[in-house]
């Protein structure tokens, strides 16, 4: 024998105009008693309504968007009479909208470590964003959902409901999202940029970035998410080294390739590397180890009409300045015209990012990691330089190194300066 029972918006104060956000049961579902079957929201406060039954649902009377108010029938369930769960109308369980609510950590989720193409990552972002406290447009079912999940609703941006209300679908896609790419762009737990709308200000057009601007944002993106940096500036007095440069230029033929700076900077850099095993190494994957790299080989960033690209230039140790050039020439060319290869980009030890033919006093570069630092180079200027009993014109060179702090301390960055400035200030420590 069944019983048709029905389910109504209890009593919830005086409240004239009740939204229904989202429905959460519909006709053949079973339900149990105080299982949540619909979420309502008013102005202040979003609420679950629990079922007041437990059975079949046998009809389904509101759907989102819907005004209810007290009384007003949401659904009629056919209830067993052996189970004869008829109860008194069950309060909703309310959570005031505009206040934050803390939620209690959860345990980790399972889901990620099965589901994930990269576990490690993927288990990384849902963790990390189940520990925040914030707030989240969101009904306290659709918070369980998530919970459950071991997802952070406010990493959720948007929801699609109403106002912009997290619903459980928006929790399911996000996960989803996690799963087939690996991260979210908001997966560290940072909050997006809010998107704006240029339009009230005047005319925009819209460019799609490169593949190669996409890849390197996402590169550096994620560089800059994982590593603690430190930059640290230098300045190398390099008058007898562009005295030499020009020497040799001079005596070059017509036509034939110049030298610039940059191949004297490699080499005072791997002459360092050589002194700093430390800055020719690779962390491990568990951060526990250095990798120490016994070949020399230099990234330069090269910028091309599509955007940045890091030939590589291998064995440095083992080349002359004049080969370095011609290398460089080349795969600068190739890279300006998008003919580089894979492995002309592989295998870099350590990079270099020279503005110096464009201008610049300093700046930040970012480590090419697994790389664990980088050197900027910008433009040499003529200074007044104190010996100790007057002012001297010397060419100085702005040097930058940013590096990996977990790898390298704030003395030996320093030392490791020291060296390369050295080098570069007496090119004949290259012989040594
Ligand atoms: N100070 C003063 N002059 C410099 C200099 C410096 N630090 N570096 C280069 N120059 C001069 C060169 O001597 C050359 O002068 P001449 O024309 O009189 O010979 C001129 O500037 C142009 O040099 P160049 O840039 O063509 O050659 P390079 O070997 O110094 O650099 C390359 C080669 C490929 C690194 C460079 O062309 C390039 O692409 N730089 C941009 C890299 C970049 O975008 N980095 C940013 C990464 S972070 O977003």
């Amino acid at each position: 024998m069944t019983n048709l029972c029905e389910i109504r918006v209890p009593d919830v104060g005086n409240v004239a105009e009740i939204d229904v956000v989202e429905v959460l049961i519909k006709p053949g579902d079973v339900v149990e008693l105080e299982q949540t079957v619909a979420t309502l929201e008013t102005d202040k406060a979003s609420m679950d309504l629990p079922s007041s039954s437990s059975g079949t649902i046998q009809e389904v009377y509101i759907k989102p968007g819907d005004k209810v108010s007290e009384g007003t029938l949401i659904a009629t369930v056919l209830v067993s009479t052996e189970a004869a769960n008829i109860t008194e109308p069950v309060q909703p369980v309310a959570i005031v909208v505009e206040t934050p609510v803390v939620e209690k950590a959860p345990e980790p989720a399972k889901l990620s470590a099965k589901l994930a193409p990269e576990p490690q990552q993927t288990l990384l972002t849902l963790q990390n964003a189940n520990t925040t406290t914030a707030k989240a447009h969101a009904s306290p079912s659709v918070r369980l959902f998530a919970r459950e999940l071991g997802v952070d609703v406010t990493k959720i941006n948007t929801g699609s409901g109403r106002k912009g209300r997290i619903l459980k679908d928006d929790v399911k896609n996000f996960v989803k999202k996690i799963i087939t790419e690996g991260s979210v762009a908001t997966g560290a737990g940072i909050p997006s940029i809010p998107t704006v709308d240029f339009s009230p200000f005047g005319e925009t057009e819209t460019l799609k970035l490169s593949k190669i601007k996409r890849l390197t944002g996402q590169n550096l993106t994620r560089v800059w998410l994982n590593l603690p940096m430190v930059t640290y500036h230098e300045e190398a007095d390099i008058t007898d080294m562009e005295a030499f440069r020009n020497t040799l230029n001079a005596e070059k033929a017509k036509g034939e390739l110049k030298i610039t700076g940059l191949m004297f900077i490699v080499k005072a850099l791997v002459a360092a590397m050589q002194q700093f095993p430390s800055f020719n190494a690779s962390l491990s994957a568990d951060g526990e180890s250095l990798i120490l790299k016994k070949y020399f080989n230099i990234g330069i960033a090269v910028d091309t009409p599509n955007g940045l690209v890091v030939p590589v230039l291998k064995n440095v140790n083992n080349k002359s300045i004049n080969e370095l050039a011609s290398e460089l020439a080349e795969k600068s060319e190739k890279a300006r015209l998008g003919k580089l290869l894979p492995g002309d980009m592989q295998g870099g030890c350590m990079t270099i990012s020279s503005l110096g033919g464009i201008g610049g006093t300093a700046f930040t570069p970012i480590v090419n990691a697994p790389e664990v630092a980088i050197l900027g180079v910008t433009r040499a200027k003529m200074q007044p330089v104190w010996n100790g009993k007057e002012f001297l014109p010397r060419l100085m060179l702005p040097l930058d190194l940013t590096y990996d702090h977990r790898v390298i301390d704030g003395a030996e960055g320093a030392r490791f300066m020291a060296t390369v400035k050295q080098n570069l200030s007496d090119i004949r420590r290259l012989l040594l």
